[in-house]
């Protein structure tokens, strides 16, 4: 009686276990993952864009806002034709649907750096916030380079 009642407890730690473990794969399978990010050369004063891209693994999120210590301001941005011309649209959010890729880059979507408080020069690296609806926040490395 005393035996089986062990075993069975061993069982039951073996399966909380196993759905531990089983639990924190798919987290952090399902995390935001934020790669190739770049930005603009510029001097201090001007502005730069920054591109990068986002592959979303898991459920519907949303690029609400960018945080940085080397601009004025910061705006989410998208590059479109409008009567023949490109203009750069203020976006309140950037969605990143589920199970899908966003590609921030040149002639679209980007993050503009308004009135850089220093000159961004090719090779330079700087620090950028991201800030998401599910995610929260990530901290994202920048290189400098020309398009
Ligand atoms: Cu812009």
């Amino acid at each position: 009686m005393t035996h089986s009642e062990g075993d069975m407890k061993k069982q039951f730690i073996l399966l909380f276990l196993l759905i531990l473990v089983l639990s924190s794969c798919q987290t952090r399978s399902a995390e935001l993952l934020i790669g190739e990010a770049w930005a603009r050369p510029g001097a201090s004063g001007d502005n730069s864009a920054v591109y990068f891209v986002v592959d979303n693994p898991g459920q519907a999120d949303a690029l609400l806002s960018v945080g940085s210590q080397i601009s004025g301001a910061v705006e989410l941005h998208h590059s479109m034709q409008q009567d023949g011309a490109m203009v750069m649209q203020l976006q309140e959010r950037i969605e990143m649907p589920a199970n899908d890729r966003v590609e921030l880059e040149p002639g679209g979507l980007h993050v503009m750096l308004i009135a850089l408080t220093r000159d961004l020069k090719a090779g330079d690296t700087f620090d950028l916030t991201l800030t998401f609806a599910r995610a929260g926040s990530r901290k994202v490395v920048v290189s400098v380079r020309e398009p």
